[in-house]
């Protein structure tokens, strides 16, 4: 049978390069794009598009009749930073989009999903460097919360009822196509955006707060790869730990000087240094080296001359 891919919160983040990723690989009808909102315009141009709320399991069970979809991958969410603005509406679209497309795996709707989690669910007790896959999970935001409820009930339906649902645990992902929304990583992209728009960079996280992260271009890598793996290589239901890199503020604005010389960077921490004081500084994958062949690309250094270079293209257009 053909592969047709759905893709739910398709103009996020990640959503957008995904999709454009998948379409390469797959052809572009073979993906349909779908988020409460049209997304940006190569996005739009790129293929198929349905508005889909992802709270509506009918309104997503339409389009994966119409389209005979085979796979899910739903990126809607709300991230950590609104997440503790909204709790119970964070809650209720993490785990209730989540429940929408588990029940239509479970009614045999759809054959395979990807659903992320994060390292947000970590927290405060769990050891900071080089985090197992298992150890202590004690989250303390709703996002947190919301991914390691997923977690589990993603492991839950794939015991139960043999549901083929896979999932990473993203560190804060940094790209230059479509901005974040609502994390705490989002510095992280912000500063490159500033660096070259203004020049300087007024940060929301303290000059040593160290955070496990990745490029683009590795997240997107290792999605399709978790997916494209045999289903007997999956050896972790719940969510599997991914790393790439880890660094601070000031590592970062260091970096971004190799580049920029003039780059300034100032610090005022806000409600979000508590967010990251609970996160890992680093993550161990080894899980998922051994069990899926991944292998991130992207360091420091090659992620920062290829943002650079590339959103120098996108300002000058
Ligand atoms: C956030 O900062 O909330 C996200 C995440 C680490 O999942 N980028």
């Amino acid at each position: 049978m053909n592969k047709q891919i759905l893709i739910i919160g398709a103009c996020g983040q990640i959503g957008t390069e995904l999709t454009l990723k998948l379409r390469e690989i797959n052809g572009k009808n073979a993906v349909i794009a779908s988020d409460i909102r049209e997304g940006n315009e190569e996005l739009m141009q790129s293929g198929p598009f349905e508005i889909i709320d992802a709270l509506n399991k009918d309104g997503i069970e339409k389009i994966l009749d119409k389209y005979a979809i085979t796979e899910v991958y739903l990126m809607a969410a709300m991230l950590s930073a609104v997440g503790e603005k909204y709790p119970a509406k964070a809650w209720e679209l993490n785990m209730n989009s989540l429940f929408n497309v588990l029940n239509l795996a479970k009614e045999g709707k759809i054959k395979k999903i990807f659903w992320p989690s994060s390292i947000a669910v970590f927290g405060p007790t769990t050891p900071k460097q080089k985090t197992p896959q298992k150890t202590i999970m004690e989250p303390s935001t709703v996002y947190g919360m919301s991914k390691l409820a997923g977690e589990r009930w993603c492991e839950y339906y794939f015991n139960k009822y043999n549901v083929d649902v896979r999932s990473i645990r993203y560190p804060g992902i940094i790209s230059w196509k479509t901005n974040p929304g609502g994390g705490t990583t989002d510095y992280a992209v912000e500063i490159y955006n500033n660096a070259l728009l203004v020049g300087k960079y007024d940060s929301f996280l303290n000059k040593s707060t160290k955070l496990p992260m990745m490029y683009m271009d590795d997240a997107i890598t290792a999605t399709i790869k978790i997916m494209d793996a045999k289903p007997e290589n999956i050896k972790i239901r719940s969510s599997y730990n991914l790393a790439a890199m880890s660094f601070t503020p000031e590592e970062i604005a260091l970096e971004i000087k190799k580049f920029v010389p003039n780059f300034e960077i100032s610090y005022h921490e806000d409600f979000r240094q508590r967010i990251a004081d609970s996160w890992p500084q680093s993550i161990d994958d080894s899980k998922a080296k051994e069990d899926w062949g991944w292998k991130h690309k992207f360091d420091l250094h090659t992620m920062s001359e290829n943002m650079l270079n590339s959103l120098h293209k996108k300002f000058e257009k």
